[in-house]
């Protein structure tokens, strides 16, 4: 089923929506947000230079600094009366980035969503768990609202005290799980703790998850684990929060909500605008907003768009899923080393867990990486020849993907520490002391 029209539009409908609603949004930042006035001021722009999409790239690029400089409201288009909603995402470093809703901006929302959990196969029949922490994180907000709008029967469970989401989700028959793939994982291990199969026992059938990476062996595992079928959507605080994007059940990207949000792929590096199905950094304006109206947002998630009509019947442009961000590139002794590639790595074989952690640190001039791997098969554990021939499989896949050779380290099961929420994989230790 597709929720709105709005996603079978030709190209050029859509084109022209996004151009009316973009010439809406420059001149709203150019007369209320002075971050924005001043930075147009300097480079010549005016509301009226925007004449076709084109024009977009003479905009200027916002970043997550700019938010953080101008913490907590300073790049708000609207009153503070007018805003009826904030959350905040926390990051690693310094304030917070504060993000707001009007009444409006939190029906936009709701409808962007509403077409995601569609796409994934939820509907009014539906009891939808939601595992995502309420608070200030956008994921359960967001995903509530739209899910409510769609008719599903929300369970707020929110995050944390596992055995208890196991029990509320049998005895509430839920048939949607929505949270991040990786805490879903970790509930279907503690279900498996607690005496049950997650597939047979519970009544799940269709799983969205997002808010963070997961590779497609990682999707096959959450398949397996609760029989679902699994799709995952994609969005972050500062663009509205999740409803950016989401797949549908052909599995051939996440469709972008286009009428709502302009997707560029820039090179990081040069800034430049890629052509059409290259790889590189996201930068999404988005063009219904009130509140907080960003222009060109960097997302650095490193992705591509394929603009093609897609099976399904939707014909708004999909991003691929997501192969990193720029900022978790690791560079191993000049070598680039994405984290994906060594989850999708580790996933793919027998024995092992969905649980890793990489740790990164310098002995002198050398970087040098590690990765605690969980043995889950206890068949292996009692066994050093086994041991062995599983440490040198690994060893040997991940270096024809990545080229190096990082230190391995096979852990007692269950004995990595789970997330309640986004995982942490990587610990980048080279700069402490
Ligand atoms: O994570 C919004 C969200 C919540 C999306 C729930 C989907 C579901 P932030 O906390 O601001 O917002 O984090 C945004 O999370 O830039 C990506 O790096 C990452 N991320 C979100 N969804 C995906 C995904 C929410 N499907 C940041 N695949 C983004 C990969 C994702 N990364």
């Amino acid at each position: 089923m597709i929720w709105s029209l709005k996603e079978t539009l030709s190209r050029e409908e859509i084109q022209e929506i996004q151009l009316k609603r973009l010439k809406k949004t420059v001149k709203h930042v150019y007369k209320n947000v002075p971050h924005y006035h001043k930075l147009m001021k300097e480079r010549g722009i005016k509301p009226d230079s925007i004449r076709s999409l084109k024009d977009l790239q003479h905009l200027p690029l916002t970043t997550k600094e700019d938010l953080r400089q101008n913490y907590p409201f300073g790049l708000f288009a609207v009153p503070k009366d007018k805003i009826v909603r904030y959350h905040a995402s926390s990051g690693t470093t310094g304030n917070p980035t504060v993000v707001g809703y009007t009444k409006k901006d939190l029906k936009v929302w709701a409808e962007c969503i509403a077409r995601l959990v569609t796409m994934g196969g939820v509907n009014k029949y539906d009891t939808a768990h939601i595992s995502f922490g309420y608070g200030l994180f956008t994921g359960a907000f967001g995903l509530h609202q739209g899910l409510e709008k769609v008719g599903a029967g929300v369970v707020p469970m929110s995050s944390g005290n596992t055995k208890k989401q196991i029990k509320i989700m049998k005895d509430f028959e839920a048939t949607a799980l929505i949270g991040t793939p990786s805490y879903a994982l970790h509930l279907a291990e503690v279900a498996q703790e607690m005496g049950l199969d997650p597939a047979h026992d519970l009544n799940l059938r269709v799983g969205l998850f997002g808010g963070e990476g997961s590779t497609e062996a990682m999707r096959a595992k959450l398949n397996e684990a609760f029989g679902i079928f699994a799709t995952e959507n994609y969005g972050m605080s500062e663009l509205i929060g999740p409803g950016v994007a989401g797949e549908c059940q052909a599995l051939r990207g996440m469709h972008i909500n286009e009428d709502h949000f302009i997707a560029e792929i820039i090179d990081p590096v040069t800034e430049e605008v890629l052509p059409e199905g290259e790889t590189g950094e996201l930068v999404i304006t988005p063009i219904s907003k009130q509140a907080l109206p960003l222009l060109r947002y960097r997302t650095k998630d490193i992705t591509r768009l394929d603009f093609s009509p897609c099976s399904c019947g939707r014909t708004t442009a999909r991003m691929a899923k997501i192969e990193g961000r720029t900022d978790d590139m690791l560079i191993i002794s000049g070598v680039n080393v994405f984290p994906s590639q060594i989850e999708e790595v580790l996933l793919g074989i027998d024995g092992i867990g969905s649980n890793y952690l990489i740790k990164v640190t310098k002995k002198g001039y050398l970087d040098k990486i590690e990765i605690d791997v969980e043995v889950v098969d206890h068949n292996l554990l009692d066994s050093v020849t086994k041991l062995d021939a599983l440490y040198k499989e690994i060893a040997a896949k991940l270096h024809t993907i990545l080229g190096i050779h990082p230190a391995i380290h096979l852990v007692e099961p269950k004995s990595l520490k789970r997330s309640e929420g986004k995982a942490q994989r990587v610990l980048d230790l080279r700069n402490e002391k």
